[in-house]
């Protein structure tokens, strides 16, 4: 049958990536106008005893403060930084109130946090045609109705349209037209990429790959040995090509921390070691997505890239950090230790007793190493 002239070139997609500015920070000084213009943060501990920034206000930022920075550090950055308990309600109740707003234009939306979304417009509710426009639209409803501040990212695919909502905050727009798209995407720097991880960038520069246009050089097979399955996704994402759909409804199926270590790991002390900083990162990630499970899976990736994975499943959902940690642990002592050596070690949870609404796909990152933010 001969090729149509719709098989040959399908449809271009339009996709608007919204995310909103310093989240919990911005609610907060919305609510409360004695910490508006001052350096907050959100989470974390006022007298720097252990705790995570889970993130702060643009004033705070200016002093170097980011999300998951401990407690004591942002306070020695700024010793006049307030510390403000989360209110997960408030912050949820905004994110019901962001997708209504998103629902007036599409109903294919794929949420990824409280506070960010991918949006299909290629055909929108109100036929304005324009996901330019559409997204103009969202960010004035979203400050007339919300009194907050979103940015937005328009482009053909998700990758495009995620990189492109994080280049013009707070209160951005960005759009990245098809023509240049791949010419973008060479451009762009590794570390940009959404997914690629500090170790991974450190492997791709001792390697001479800066940007997309380095990473392009490379046929398929080297990528895929030099970086796995992710190689794949690379050679296709620098070419501008990236065919994820918008899922909507998508769930939270797992939720997980790993990471990749620069010098092989050998003694189980190390291994410990590793394995508390990363369920404390799992924790921290919970606790944002306010869930708990009931599975907790340990991975493990040898130096010669054999893998394994061991859990523990329990009667009911737990969300301890010293669970996580304990059980990860006597899963790994479980294992054969004997000359290992271990290039990763993930924890993962799942089994989740409840699934908000709001806890979007995190299913999607698992194609990358998770080992950003
Ligand atoms: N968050 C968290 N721990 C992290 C990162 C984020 O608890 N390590 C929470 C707090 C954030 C919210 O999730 O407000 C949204 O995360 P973003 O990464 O979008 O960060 P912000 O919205 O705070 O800032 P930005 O303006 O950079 O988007
Ligand atoms: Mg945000």
């Amino acid at each position: 049958m001969p090729v149509t002239e719709k098989e040959s070139s399908p449809v271009l997609r339009k996709i608007i990536h919204i995310d909103m500015d310093a989240f919990y920070a911005s609610v907060e000084q919305r609510d409360f106008p004695e910490y508006r213009g001052k350096p907050i943060v959100v989470g974390g501990s006022p007298e720097g005893r252990g705790g995570v920034v889970a993130t702060a206000s643009y004033e705070a930022r200016k002093f170097g403060i980011r999300s998951a920075m401990a407690s004591k550090k942002a306070r020695e950055l700024c010793p006049e930084v307030l510390f403000i308990k989360p209110r997960f309600e408030a912050y949820k109740e905004v994110s019901k109130q962001i997708r209504e707003i998103f629902h007036r234009y599409t109903d294919i939306i794929e949420p990824l946090s409280l506070d960010e979304a991918y949006l299909d417009v290629t055909e929108d509710k109100q036929k304005i045609g324009s996901a330019l426009i559409i997204a103009q639209r969202i960010k004035e409803a979203i400050k007339a109705e919300l009194q907050l501040t979103a940015s937005a990212g328009v482009s053909v695919n998700k990758f495009v349209a995620k990189i492109a909502s994080d280049m013009r905050k707070p209160d951005g727009l960005m759009f990245i037209e098809p023509a240049r798209v791949v010419e973008f995407m060479e451009q762009l720097p590794v570390e940009k990429f959404h997914g690629v991880g500090k170790v991974t960038a450190e492997k791709m520069k001792m390697l001479n790959l800066y940007t997309g246009a380095d990473l392009k050089k490379l046929e398929e097979a080297e990528l895929v040995k030099l970086f796995g399955k992710a190689g794949r996704f690379y050679f296709r994402i620098v070419r501008g090509q990236d065919d994820r759909h918008v899922e909507p409804n998508r769930e939270t199926k797992s939720l997980a921390a790993e990471d990749t270590f620069q010098l092989d790991l050998h003694t189980s002390e190390e291994m410990i070691v590793e394995l508390d900083k990363l369920a404390t990162i799992l924790f921290n990630r919970m606790t944002r997505y306010q869930l708990k499970g009931r599975t907790i899976t340990l991975k493990i990736k040898y130096s010669d890239f054999r893998q394994i994975t061991r859990n523990r499943s329990f009667p009911t959902p737990t969300s301890d950090r010293e669970v996580l940690f304990e059980t990860a642990k006597q899963l790994l002592l479980g294992t054969d230790l004997n000359d290992q050596r271990i290039r990763l070690l993930g924890i993962a949870i799942s089994n989740f007793q409840e699934i908000t609404h709001a806890a979007g796909a995190r299913s999607q990152l698992e194609l990358f190493d998770p080992q950003t933010e």
